[in-house]
């Protein structure tokens, strides 16, 4: 085998919310394997924020400014893309929001927010790139699920609904798309130590251990929160033409969390 198949130079890969944690990790992956790089963020300090740190690593990435769940902005956003870096070849949708709260206590708008962020702006930036993607003669779609794309938990309501949804989005794009020869695939992160579950891993008062950090570590075969650093090769992988008959698959990288009842109290 060609291990070139793994390569992605001369690829344009868009990483959406890319300014740091999971997108960011990806990004650098991919910048690695030989992929320019576009990113956007929410507004302009983060991007800046962004374009720093990835100068830091030596990677000179394209920033933007860009909501994800404004329709308008991201179709203006793609044309501008094209015209200043080239057709996107990648798309990562890893852009993603969580409220905690109990679901009689959420409010509708809160519940409304994170299907907006988590669902409809996937959906929104997948229908902004296939179009070229298929006039380009292929295309990689990657979204960022989660393990709530299988499971629930208390206080995640809006969370699980939304990347429950993007499991069946991913399927439903490879299905739609597949014969232009377009891979639409999920990454199911496991728990994994970015700012969206610092909450979940705040040390107690007296020092001990968060609850739901002794929870994780029991739950889960490595005895570890993942690192975004764990989740570079599968998403090289998915990315480049190694995964070209990989179709409508969510990968799950959570260290066996899915496959394992928990280690006995
Ligand atoms: P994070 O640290 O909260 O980063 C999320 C990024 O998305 C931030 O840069 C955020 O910008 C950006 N963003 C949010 N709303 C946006 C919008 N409307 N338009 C553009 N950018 C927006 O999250 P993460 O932990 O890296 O997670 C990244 C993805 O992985 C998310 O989809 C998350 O659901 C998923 N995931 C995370 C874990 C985990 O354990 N960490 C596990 C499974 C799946 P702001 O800073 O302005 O909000
Ligand atoms: C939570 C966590 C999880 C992770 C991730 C797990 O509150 O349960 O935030 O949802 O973010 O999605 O895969």
């Amino acid at each position: 085998m060609d291990m070139k198949a793994f390569s992605l130079e001369g690829k344009i890969a868009w990483i959406t919310g890319a300014s740091y944690g999971i997108g960011f990790a990806i990004a650098e992956a991919y910048a690695s394997a030989g992929a320019t790089i576009v990113f956007n963020d929410i507004n302009q300090e983060l991007v800046n924020k962004g374009l720093a740190a990835y100068q830091e690593k030596g990677i000179k990435a394209h920033g933007y400014v860009c909501d994800v769940t404004n329709e308008e902005a991201v179709q203006a956003l793609v044309k501008q893309i094209e015209e200043e870096v080239g057709v996107i070849d990648i798309l990562v949708n890893n852009a993603g929001i969580i409220r905690r709260i109990p679901m009689i206590e959420m409010s509708a708008a809160d519940f409304r927010k994170v299907i907006d962020v988590d669902l409809n702006a996937p959906f929104i930036c997948a229908k902004a790139v296939i179009p070229s993607m298929i006039k380009k003669g292929h295309g990689k779609i990657i979204n960022i699920c989660s393990m709530m794309s299988e499971l629930g938990r208390e206080t995640v309501s809006a969370y699980a609904a939304a990347k429950g949804g993007l499991k069946m989005l991913t399927r439903n794009i490879c299905s739609e798309y597949g014969e232009y020869n377009i891979q639409c695939n999920g990454i199911g992160p496991g728990y994994i130590a970015t700012p969206q579950t610092a909450p979940l891993r705040e040390r107690q008062p007296d020092g001990s251990r968060h609850p739901f950090d002794q929870f994780i570590i029991a739950k889960t075969p490595a005895a570890r929160w993942g690192d975004p650093t764990d989740l570079q090769g599968p998403a090289v992988f998915l990315a480049s033409d190694a995964s070209n008959f990989v179709n409508g698959h969510i990968l799950y990288v959570d260290g066996g969390i899915l496959a394992y009842i928990g280690k006995q109290p």
